[in-house]
């Protein structure tokens, strides 16, 4: 069978050549956008993304919170943790967070 693995490899690596001859149909790779949750705010206030994109909260506070929105919920976020959410299509996304209603933000294209 030792014979066998060249083989796959070859057909393999040709299969990935014929997919990346026509790759106008793949997704496009997304951003990676970082937002800060410390002192009750989320920095920045204002993200600018795109459907694909992804966003990644990161809770600098002593305390929880929430990334809360029509779209998504992260639920408590914990001291010190990070939360992901890879963006879907949207138009306008305000969040806020569930604890403290008074920390908004918005994802925006
Ligand atoms: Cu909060």
């Amino acid at each position: 069978m030792r014979w066998a693995a060249p083989y796959y490899l070859a057909i393999a690596l040709a299969a990935g050549t014929l997919a990346g001859s026509s790759s106008s149909q793949a997704e496009p790779k997304g951003t990676v956008h970082h937002v800060k949750i410390k002192n009750m705010v989320f920095d920045p206030p204002v993200v600018k993304a795109k459907a694909g994109d992804q966003i990644i909260w990161t809770n600098e506070d002593i305390f929880p919170h929430t990334v809360t929105s029509q779209q998504f919920d992260s639920g408590g976020i914990a001291s010190g943790k990070t939360w992901t959410v890879t963006l879907k299509g949207f138009d306008e996304i305000s969040y806020k967070c569930s604890y403290h209603p008074t920390m908004v933000a918005h994802i925006r294209k």
